[in-house]
């Protein structure tokens, strides 16, 4: 236990140094769960991800569907507005401009809004969300998502604080102007750039 935490600051201290950490956060090991509310039952016959809003024509596709979309690999960094970062996730997914490309979204469509599981919401600016390194995550380090980190999906978008990526989500929302989700209407920064600590509104 001791000797373990030594490693860990060990390696935190490295991972610092090699500029890895953004400011304020500390390097964690383990897989810590964070989440508001309950982890949601998951039904393949039931699910769906619907694309709307700002669109000309909305989609919803079913679970099998969801799963003949291209996927690909993404390794990156997760960092928690509560001040841990873990490093060198490999996920596997479906890249998010493989899901925005079966619908034409208008040209007003500026913002997002992603919806998951019990109405939990987030907002993003949809050039963002278009980086390649923004996927719908089915795997993680090689196994399939385990349920209390998303399963069945999650969205990953790496550079921004890890409230922006949703587990259990269910839908996008293509708007025009930004709009607060559920962390940031309780005093969550509206976009979260850990490199530049945005973690309260204040900030
Ligand atoms: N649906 C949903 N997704 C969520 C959250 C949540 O409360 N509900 N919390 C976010 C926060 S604050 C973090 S740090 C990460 C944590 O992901 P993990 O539990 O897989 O580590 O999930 C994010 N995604
Ligand atoms: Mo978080």
């Amino acid at each position: 236990m001791l000797w373990e935490n030594s490693e860990r600051r060990q390696l935190e201290r490295q991972r610092r140094g090699e500029g890895r950490l953004p400011p304020g956060q500390s390097l964690t090991l383990k897989w810590p769960v964070l989440h508001y509310g309950s982890v949601p039952r998951f039904d393949a016959h039931t699910w769906d991800f619907r694309v709307f809003g700002l669109v000309d024509r909305p989609v919803r596709l079913t679970w099998e569907e969801f799963n003949r979309l291209p996927q690909r690999e993404v390794v990156a960094d997760m960092h928690c507005v509560t001040r841990w970062s873990r490093l060198d996730n490999r996920w596997e997914g479906v890249p998010f401009t493989e899901v925005i490309q079966l619908v034409t979204p208008k040209p007003e469509a500026r913002h997002a809004m992603i919806h998951a599981e019990q109405r939990y919401t987030t907002n993003l600016p949809l050039d963002n969300l278009l980086r390649p390194t923004t996927l719908f995550a089915l795997k993680h380090d090689g196994g399939l998502l385990p349920a209390e980190h998303g399963y069945p999906l999650r969205l990953v978008v790496p550079h921004l604080y890890a409230w922006k990526s949703a587990k259990w989500v269910r839908g996008i929302e293509l708007l025009p102007g930004d709009a607060a989700g559920f962390w940031e209407q309780n005093g969550y920064h509206m976009y979260g750039d850990p490199w530049k600590e945005q973690r309260f509104d204040t900030d």
